[in-house]
């Protein structure tokens, strides 16, 4: 298994929409399997291909308290959506940041697991909230997107600041 490097933004591979997985073989298994440890690396309660580079409709979440329930959801798609519940959300492709965001309350998902499987899971809570957090990922949607307008300003000017001041936009650091 291996580490994958976690894409941050403003990378304009986030924004890239995945494509379905047309059979789920090794290469997709082994894609899983890291995907799994690069999430619990990163203390992350969940992971999207897209933001590790590979342009593939998969997901890995693990909301479980002891972090040792790991679901996978291949070409995931939202069946039906009720309810609305606001949460602050992250993103392990934007450290640091973290706001409000109104989502669905209640989603029942169909996909397909690791080996293939086709697989149905109704999600309430922060398992609704992920599993709606990732497939934005898949879609090349960020949680920003659901921001308004004024907020969303703020935050990327201060996004812009913190890579200036941490030399990452490609202009050397002032100090
Ligand atoms: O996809 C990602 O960037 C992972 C992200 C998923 C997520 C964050 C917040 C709400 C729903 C989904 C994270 O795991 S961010 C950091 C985190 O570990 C965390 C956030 C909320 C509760 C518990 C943990
Ligand atoms: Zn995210």
């Amino acid at each position: 298994m291996a580490l994958l490097h976690i894409l941050q933004y403003p990378d304009e591979r986030l924004r890239h929409v995945a494509a379905p997985v047309t059979t789920v073989d090794a290469e997709v298994r082994a894609l899983v399997d890291d995907m799994i440890e690069t999430m619990y690396d990163a203390s992350g309660i969940g992971l999207a291909a897209t933001q590790v580079g590979i342009d593939r409709r998969v997901a890995v979440i693990d909301v479980s308290p002891g972090h040792d329930t790991p679901r996978v959801l291949i070409n995931p798609e939202i069946v039906e959506r009720s309810g609305e519940q606001e949460s602050e959300e992250g993103c392990l492709s934007i450290p640091g940041v973290y706001d409000k965001v109104t989502r669905a309350a209640n989603v029942r998902v169909r996909a397909l697991g690791r080996d293939g499987e086709p697989l149905e899971l109704e999600a309430d809570g922060l398992l609704a909230i992920a599993v709606q957090h990732e497939i934005d990922h898949l879609d090349g949607r960020l949680f920003l997107d659901h921001l308004s307008m004024l907020k969303r300003r703020r935050l990327d000017k201060k996004l812009a600041k913190q890579r200036r001041r941490e030399g990452t936009d490609g202009h050397r650091a002032l100090g």
